[in-house]
């Protein structure tokens, strides 16, 4: 087994969060002042969705702000593509300051929005940084020839809901983009595919966590699967994992408010090589489980399915 699932999972759920939510889910992570920072989603009773704070020393025990870090803004500009909820923040630690990407939704669709904070206290705005029909937008911690670089998830009917890659010379201005990754069709990643952790650098390559889904007759089953990508030029896709490396097996994974949903947003390296990786089990709770991240190299090297 590549993951091995903590032994206290659910590491969060709605109960622990001092104000009235119903889900606690798809969650970023980032260490911050030798700390675990954790920004959660989680649904309001009306539906939509807010992005709560919690902290942690060991990356499994985590206490909840009072407050919650980011509601849907109610001026300018963002309020008009933030009225129906912010959702699956992801983080990415560049030169002292957390970027942080995440869905807005609204009557003109979803599409994704950059933050930045370097203290968690005050986050700022920077913009709107895809039109509709985008989600699951990760951010390289480098740049490549002067430029960032992020994995991203347009959709179209001729090619649905798969994983491209964009460059940007400010954060603000995307262009160069390429696809890199389709769903593969009678796989479990058939449906859709879309990135999840922010990229993490391993001396073979940039290794992708992201999420697939199958379809069938009792719904989509979101599962979790590797790809690696070149270190100096990461829109060369070196391979991508055939097998799934996590599938919905524990009750609050299989049943929730979406059942059968294992759906991540931040993997952490650590200095031993493992990487805990985060994930929430049926849009519902919070889980964590680690794996060596070699072995997933490994894995995803020794076992691959076409990119396209
Ligand atoms: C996706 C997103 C995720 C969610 C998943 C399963 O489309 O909405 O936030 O975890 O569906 O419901």
């Amino acid at each position: 087994m590549l993951i091995k699932r903590y032994s206290g999972n659910p590491i969060l759920t709605k109960e622990d969060v001092p104000y009235s939510v119903s889900t606690v889910h798809n969650a970023a992570v980032t260490k911050y002042n030798g700390k675990y920072l954790m920004i959660f989603r989680s649904h309001k009773k009306n539906g939509r969705s807010i992005l709560g704070k919690a902290e942690s020393s060991d990356g499994y025990n985590f206490k909840v702000d009072t407050m919650p870090f980011m509601v849907p803004s109610t001026e300018g500009y963002f309020k008009d593509y933030e009225e129906y909820g912010i959702e699956d923040p992801r983080i990415t630690f560049f030169d002292g300051e957390y970027l942080i990407t995440y869905s807005a939704y609204s009557k003109y669709g979803v599409r994704i929005g950059l933050a930045k904070t370097s203290d968690f206290k005050t986050v700022t705005r920077i913009s709107m940084i895809t039109q509709a029909d985008h989600r699951n937008v990760v951010i390289f911690p480098e740049k490549f020839n002067g430029l960032y670089a992020r994995l991203d998830r347009p959709h179209s009917e001729i090619s649905p809901w798969s994983i491209w890659i964009s460059f940007s010379p400010d954060l603000k201005y995307w262009g160069e983009s390429k696809l890199l990754i389709k769903p593969l069709n009678y796989h479990w990643d058939e449906m859709k595919i879309g990135p999840g952790a922010p990229p993490i650098k391993t001396t073979r390559g940039w290794l992708i966590i992201y999420h697939g889904v199958f379809s069938t007759m009792s719904g989509g089953i979101y599962r979790l699967g590797t790809a690696l990508l070149d270190l100096t030029d990461p829109s060369r896709v070196i391979a991508v994992g055939d097998d799934w490396i996590l599938q919905p097996e524990e009750v609050f994974e299989i049943t929730g408010y979406v059942h059968n949903v294992v759906f991540t947003c931040a993997a952490v390296p650590e200095p031993d090589g493992s990487v805990k990786i985060y994930w929430g089990g049926a849009d519902t709770v919070m889980c964590v489980g680690t794996a060596n991240i070699e072995n997933l190299v490994d894995s995803c090297l020794n076992n691959s399915r076409p990119a396209i």
